[in-house]
């Protein structure tokens, strides 16, 4: 152990995780189950050389500012869209995230909101567990077709191609877009279209692009409307890609059919008309959670820590053009 070294754990994270982190460093860990206040952050990391934060800590100048000893700060999430890059380069500190550990898990849980906005599960089940199951009907939460349509992923990087590949098992014809039309060998059979296509086209419509000030609300009410009125839309990516307000309007319109929603706005509160709506399946920003995932994501931020702090690369560096001029 390096007496040293202090790490600061901003969230808490598995016990054995931590564990692992004190054979070699001095850890202070958020014990509680809710996160700092931005001046609760700030106090902690005041004399750490490194932070394990979770992607919904800001850090940015004014953090950074505080923090002389600060070396290395290592998010708990992919999306890193919470971290001001420039700043920490400016700083010399290393910034990096968990890419591709958390695709799969994340994948799976696109496809559990989908499956289950089209085909009304949450709806079904409330309704069936407040005792209106008195009889069978036909016409009984009438959902929506997957197999055989048309899947749209805006976002197509490494968890919008594994959403993709999965919709082989449901024989869907699959749609994307991107900035950039992607090499034709990643595209695994999918389309290239122009966003407004995209919209137009898709029967499902999954969301899974980075956060930036380029994407907020590029799902607002125009490009709603251009949705066909049988579609369910899925975000897994972050709030303020979709405007909530204009979502609850189409949404209590029937101007699209259903959505899937992982991420909000302002989470974790609520746009209220979200809570009102039966055609919408709410989860609270747990697309990567599986125990496993969770494990690899902080292992994969422990070990940036651990290689930032003895001075290497750090696997997954953000911002490489730090390097000349890192903290030691
Ligand atoms: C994280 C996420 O769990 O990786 C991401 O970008 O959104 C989630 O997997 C969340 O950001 C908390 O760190």
């Amino acid at each position: 152990m390096n007496p040293s070294l202090r790490v600061v754990v901003s969230r808490r994270i598995f016990p054995d995780l931590i564990e692992a982190l004190q054979r070699q460093f001095v850890v202070v860990a958020n014990q509680d189950d809710h996160a700092w206040a931005p001046g609760e952050l700030a106090a902690a990391l005041r004399d750490a050389d490194a932070a394990l934060i979770a992607g919904g800590e800001r850090v940015d100048e004014a953090l950074l500012a505080q923090c002389p000893r600060l070396k290395v700060v290592a998010n708990i999430a992919v999306g890193y869209n919470n971290i001001d890059l420039a700043a920490c380069t400016r700083h010399g500190v290393l910034a990096t995230n968990t890419p591709d550990v958390l695709n799969e898990a994340t994948a799976d849980h696109a496809w559990a909101l989908l499956l289950a906005a089209a085909r009304r599960v949450g709806e079904s089940e409330r309704w069936l567990r407040s005792g209106h199951w008195k009889r069978w009907t036909f016409e009984m939460f009438n959902g929506a077709d997957v197999s055989g349509t048309t899947l749209g992923v805006l976002g197509m990087g490494r968890i919008g191609r594994a959403i993709a590949r999965r919709a082989a098992g449901f024989s869907m014809r699959v749609i994307y877009h991107n900035r950039q039309r992607l090499p034709a060998a990643q595209e695994g059979g999918a389309q290239y279209v122009a966003l407004d296509e995209l919209f137009a086209q898709s029967d499902h419509l999954v969301l899974v692009v980075p956060y930036s000030q380029a994407v907020h609300h590029i799902v607002g009410a125009e490009q709603l409307a251009r949705m066909k009125r049988s579609a369910v839309l899925v975000n897994i990516a972050r709030g303020g890609v979709v405007d909530d307000a204009a979502l609850v309007a189409a949404l209590r319109e029937g101007r699209i059919a259903a959505a899937g929603l992982d991420v909000y706005e302002n989470e974790p509160a609520l746009h209220p008309g979200f809570l009102e709506l039966e055609n919408v399946v709410l989860t609270p920003h747990i697309a990567s959670s599986t125990r496993a995932t969770r494990t690899a994501m902080a292992t994969l931020a422990s070990d940036n820590v651990r290689a930032a702090l003895a001075g290497q690369v750090p696997p997954s560096l953000l911002n490489p053009e730090v390097l000349g001029n890192r903290r030691r």
